[in-house]
């Protein structure tokens, strides 16, 4: 008999997996499926964004006080006009939206919310680097049809699913709903996702780091101190690492997914009694912390886990470290001060 991959697109796929669950409806699959149609027109727009003129500022910022490109907003309006109208969806919350997003009132409302980053890695757009959305669901737990703050301020650990897109050599979709992090590559010819990488997990340890050591001035000392351990030479633990960054959280965190290691955004301690960090809790790092350890992996935010913080805004930030579970836990062991 000869051992012919099976092909499987992740419609099929989402199905399956809901299929196994016994108070599945349907609904979160067809939630689902609406969201891989607007992956697919994403990656189009971005794989000819050259060619459509579609490059370049869009004129305006974002509520993060981000220019904002073309792209982003494409993006952006691509999600909100795919989502609102399926009667899965409560209420959505954007990077590139100030507040909450309600559902329109002529349409019908859901059970789920929709967290999302429209175009990851925006300052990669004119220059063909890799770019990648994100997203993340949870329930609805509030009383009523419409959906609200508190809706969308849950722990990363309540997360029902979440997922990424990134647009780089080909487009890959990633995504866990609790049953292991499964990834699927783009078929531009047939235009599905289809089955490429099942039950990923991540290697105990990496061989490679990645932060942007432009901030190293602005480091907390323990994360300092980590940076320089990685680049000492160590046989048994594979250093020195390689440093590798793109400046996308998406393409730069599939790499270490898939060959181990670990991503870091410490805080800028430039002012130590106000560390600042970078990325967003809701829309960015929750939804890569579950992708990490369903895959075996750990997110922390250098004190605590990342699912486990209650958030507080929409916009909120943390500081983040996240890969290898083996690299994670030392990177914690030297900002708690338990390495010299
Ligand atoms: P820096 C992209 O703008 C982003 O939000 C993440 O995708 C990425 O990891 C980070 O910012 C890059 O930040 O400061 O290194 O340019």
């Amino acid at each position: 008999m000869e051992n012919r991959t099976k092909i499987v697109t992740i419609q099929r796929h989402i199905m399956e997996q809901q299929a196994l669950l016994p108070t599945a409806t349907g609904d979160f699959t067809l939630l689902l499926w609406d969201l891989v149609l607007a992956f697919k027109m994403i990656s189009r727009e971005v794989n000819r964004a050259g060619l459509a003129a579609i490059l370049g500022p869009a004129g305006h910022e974002n509520v993060q006080g981000e220019e904002v490109t073309k792209l982003d907003d494409f993006a952006q309006s691509r999600i909100f006009e795919q989502m609102d109208h399926g009667g899965h969806l409560c209420c959505m919350a954007s990077e590139e939206a100030d507040g909450l997003i309600p559902i329109p009132e002529r349409f019908p409302k859901g059970k789920y919310v929709l967290l999302f980053d429209p175009l990851d890695g925006s300052s990669n757009v004119d220059v063909n680097a890799s770019l990648g959305t994100i997203f993340s669901i949870h329930r609805k737990r509030t009383p009523g049809v419409d959906g609200s703050v508190e809706d969308c301020l849950q722990r990363g650990s309540e997360q029902v699913a979440a997922g990424y897109a990134v647009y780089g050599s080909s487009t890959m979709l990633v995504y866990t709903a609790g049953r292991g992090v499964h990834g699927f590559t783009l078929d531009p010819s047939l235009g599905e996702f289809l089955l490429s990488h099942e039950n990923i997990r991540i290697p105990r340890r990496g061989k490679s780091y990645s932060v942007n050591e432009g901030n190293e001035r602005n480091w907390d000392e323990g994360t300092r101190r980590y940076v320089n351990y990685l680049k000492e030479k160590d046989k048994a633990t594979n250093r020195p690492y390689a440093l590798r960054y793109i400046g996308t959280l998406v393409a730069d965190f599939h790499r270490i997914l898939l060959k181990g290691g670990i991503f870091l955004y410490p805080p800028d301690c430039s002012d130590p009694a106000k560390p600042k960090p970078k990325l967003r809790l809701l829309y960015e790092v929750s939804p890569m912390a579950i992708i990490a350890e369903q895959a075996g992996g750990a997110a922390t935010t250098g004190r605590e886990r990342v699912l486990d913080v209650q958030p507080t805004d929409i916009h909120q930030r943390v500081a983040i470290a996240l890969g290898s579970p083996e690299d994670v836990r030392e990177y914690e062991d030297f900002v708690q001060g338990r390495r010299p």
